[in-house]
């Protein structure tokens, strides 16, 4: 999930001095700032590298851009246009050799330090649209065309890599965001979204058997399927999922579930609601984390507070 972001005024304050979000990803000074920023003020046992699932499409030669307000925007292209230019990703690798020496030597503990991709839906929805869709129409239209094809074997090749140059550079743990998972149904279900996220686990696991993954295909039509053929060592729910249905059905670790938009209510409410998934996850294996990335109206005290409710709850 975002760990970093707009909430915090130190990351707003470099953002404005980078000039752009794709500044900050792609300079390793900053970005490795703005990873330790969360971890820095609220002492959280993992760090998220900061970057973007969208880097994939740049490398791949794709214009991109965010603008404020408006999200990504991403240009036109032809399938045979594209190539994987690995060295344009050569920043966030340095940000993950920062890191992991920087989180070696942080205090008593060690963060684990988690990079992360999007998976080749998701990133495809945003290629083909030229940006952020809620219909996904011409994704829709795209499936099972010879073109969109090329496309996913473009991109699960090109994440696989992306993914093991981190772990090279220091990811401990990896994450995939399948964040549109939820725009699919049935047959379509099983071939964009479970086969995809299996390829990927599978050329990663070939290469890096002990790198542990965790999935998060939000908002996924069988979630149970998904697990049983993936096989993730980790499993990210929203808050739309029962942890307690996830934790005694999926058989992986369970990751998340708790609304980001309960961090923007009171310190009671935040506290009741997190003690709720620690109660049903005690003794399993779980990762408290948000069900999705934090939001920028989100007041610093109150994540501080969530961090105090799950350290002393014992568990
Ligand atoms: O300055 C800003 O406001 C930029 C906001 C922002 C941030 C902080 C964007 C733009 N991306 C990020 C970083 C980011 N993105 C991380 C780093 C982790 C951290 O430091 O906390 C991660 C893991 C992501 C992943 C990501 N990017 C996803 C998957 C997770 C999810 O949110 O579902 C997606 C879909 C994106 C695309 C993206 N990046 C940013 C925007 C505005 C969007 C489009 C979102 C949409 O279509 O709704």
């Amino acid at each position: 999930m975002r760990q970093a972001g707009r909430y915090m005024p130190e990351y707003r304050e470099l953002r404005t001095h980078a000039g752009s979000f794709l500044n900050l990803c792609m300079n390793p000074d900053w970005a490795t700032e703005v990873t330790l920023q969360p971890i820095r003020k609220f002492g959280m046992d993992a760090a998220i590298l900061f970057a973007d699932i969208l880097l994939i499409p740049m490398a791949l030669g794709v214009d991109l851009k965010f603008e404020t307000g408006e999200g990504p925007i991403l240009g036109g292209f032809r399938i045979q246009d594209l190539g994987f230019r690995e060295e344009k990703l050569e920043p966030v690798y340095q940000t993950l050799r920062n890191l992991s020496t920087q989180l070696q030597n942080h205090k008593t503990t060690q963060p684990t330090l988690i990079g992360f991709a999007g998976s080749p839906w998701t990133v495809a929805t945003y290629m083909v649209e030229g940006g952020s869709s809620r219909s996904f129409t011409k994704s829709k239209a795209a499936l099972n065309t010879p073109e969109f094809a090329k496309l996913i074997d473009i991109l699960v090749d090109s994440t696989t890599q992306y993914l093991l140059s981190q772990i090279k550079a220091g990811a401990e743990v990896l994450q995939i965001f399948d964040s549109w998972a939820s725009a699919l149904e049935g047959k379509d279900f099983e071939k964009w979204i479970i086969e995809l996220n299996a390829r990927i686990v599978e050329n990663i696991r070939k290469a890096s058997p002990n790198t542990p993954i965790i999935a998060f295909p939000k908002g996924a039509k069988d979630l149970k399927k998904f697990v049983e053929v993936v096989k993730p060592n980790g499993i990210s729910i929203d808050s739309s999922v029962s942890v307690e249905w996830a934790l005694d059905n999926l058989g992986c670790t369970v990751q998340g579930n708790l609304d980001p938009k309960i961090l923007r209510t009171d310190k009671d409410t935040i506290k009741i609601e997190a003690e709720k998934i620690l109660k049903a996850a005690q003794g399993k294996p779980f990762i408290f984390n948000l069900g999705h990335g934090i939001d920028k109206e989100t007041p610093m005290e109150n994540v501080e507070f969530l961090c105090s409710v799950i350290r002393h709850s014992g568990n």
